[in-house]
């Protein structure tokens, strides 16, 4: 099966861009993935950082609802430490209501201890802490989507569900309870962001048959992300499919190699990882991963180093032959969620590399036989 491709909106937009400006480039980037085949959009969920200014991903989704007809939405992530599940469940739940199934979940701890402190968490760099967290939001959602009587006092929050009581007449409707579970009864996928090496996220998804979705971190983190993936869905009695795990990374196309270069150093993604990702990534050790595949030291890895070994950059061949290469050396993976980044004041460039990576790179993708 070839590889599919969808979009990850964080959306990186450079400090000064309004919210409107920041909304505006949300739902035309989904009217235009929906019009050149993208399978999803996935749109992230920040608090604290100003180049990743969209606190609730679900107001593009519900603006993108009908102007769109076949690309699916996921919040990715909903940061569950961050909010009341119930709510939480019930939003998602009209959500995908609203888009009459092409809403998948997505879930995640949360990467910003300043996000965290934002919603009253002081410890949010304790991964096994924001975990714990995430178990018991999850817990909650999944009785609040049954609809069954309950009432639950966890650790972190307390929720429940009422029982309806019965009409006392043909007409009467006024106890009648309003239904929120998903569209059909449950979401096509319910997926789960990984990042650390040793990811409990990866564990959960495995565990709970969940989409896994990963940010292109190295080849090690990658190999490590489904190994811990599948060991926990095979030990949960799942059968592990590689087509199911999605991964972010920072892609684009032009006609040629040197364009396409030119135009990642000279643009929006270059002034993005100058900025704001380089530091980024050397905070969150992602660089490491990089160098220890080029076999380089981790503070020579620069803007230039990550276009040429890191990104996938180049011509449609190109791009097909970095692919294919990656695929080979980790197995491969169902679902390139291409990074989205601030073309707003000129999309063209960028519409046309996602036009060339859906058309002419992903049929030519393919898993490795396994
Ligand atoms: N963290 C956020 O705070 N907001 C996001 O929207 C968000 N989106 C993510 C998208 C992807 C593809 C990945 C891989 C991570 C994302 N994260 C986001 C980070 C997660 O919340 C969380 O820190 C991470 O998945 C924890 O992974 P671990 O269990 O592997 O340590």
């Amino acid at each position: 099966m070839a590889m599919d491709t969808g979009l990850i909106f964080h959306p990186y937009m450079r400090p000064g861009r309004t919210a409107r400006q920041t909304f505006e480039w949300g739902v035309q980037s989904a009217v235009h993935c929906d019009k050149i085949g993208f399978s999803s959009m996935m749109i992230s969920e920040h608090a604290s950082q100003i180049w990743e200014n969209i606190p609730n991903p679900e107001l593009i989704m519900a603006a993108a609802a009908l102007q769109t007809n076949n690309i699916k939405f996921a919040p990715m992530a909903h940061i569950l430490p961050h909010q009341h599940p119930a709510k939480l469940a019930m939003m998602v739940g009209w959500l995908s209501q609203i888009l009459e199934g092409r809403y998948f979940m997505g879930i995640g701890a949360g990467a910003y201890p300043l996000a965290s402190y934002i919603h009253g968490i002081k410890n949010g760099q304790d991964t096994a802490f924001l975990n714990e967290m995430v178990r018991e939001s999850l817990f909650i959602m999944e009785k609040i989507w049954k609809r069954e009587p309950f009432f639950y006092e966890g650790k972190f929050w307390s929720a429940g569900f009422p029982e309806e009581e019965p009409a006392q007449t043909e007409e009467d409707e006024q106890h009648m309870l309003a239904n929120y579970a998903p569209y059909g009864g449950s979401f096509p996928e319910f997926a789960v962001t990984g990042f650390s090496y040793n990811s409990p996220s990866m564990k959960l998804a495995g565990e709970r048959n969940f989409k896994p979705v990963s940010i292109f971190s190295g080849i090690d983190a990658l190999k490590k992300h489904w190994e811990t993936y599948s060991e926990a869905n095979i030990k949960a009695g799942f059968t592990p499919d590689r087509q199911r795990h999605a991964v972010s990374q920072t892609v684009f196309c032009a006609d040629t190699d040197a364009e396409a270069k030119r135009l990642v150093m000279e643009g929006p993604i270059g002034y993005c990882f100058e900025r704001y990702l380089i530091p980024i990534w050397r905070r969150f050790g992602m660089m490491d991963g990089f160098a220890k595949d080029a076999g380089i030291d981790p503070l020579k890895a620069d803007l230039e180093f990550l276009v040429d070994n890191v990104f996938v950059v180049g011509s449609p061949d190109t791009i097909v032959d970095k692919l294919n290469t990656l695929f080979a050396k980790c197995g491969g993976w169902g679902t390139l969620q291409v990074e989205a980044h601030d073309y707003y004041d000129d999309p063209s460039p960028w519409f046309n590399s996602l036009e060339l990576l859906a058309k002419e790179v992903a049929p030519r993708v393919k898993l490795p036989e396994a």
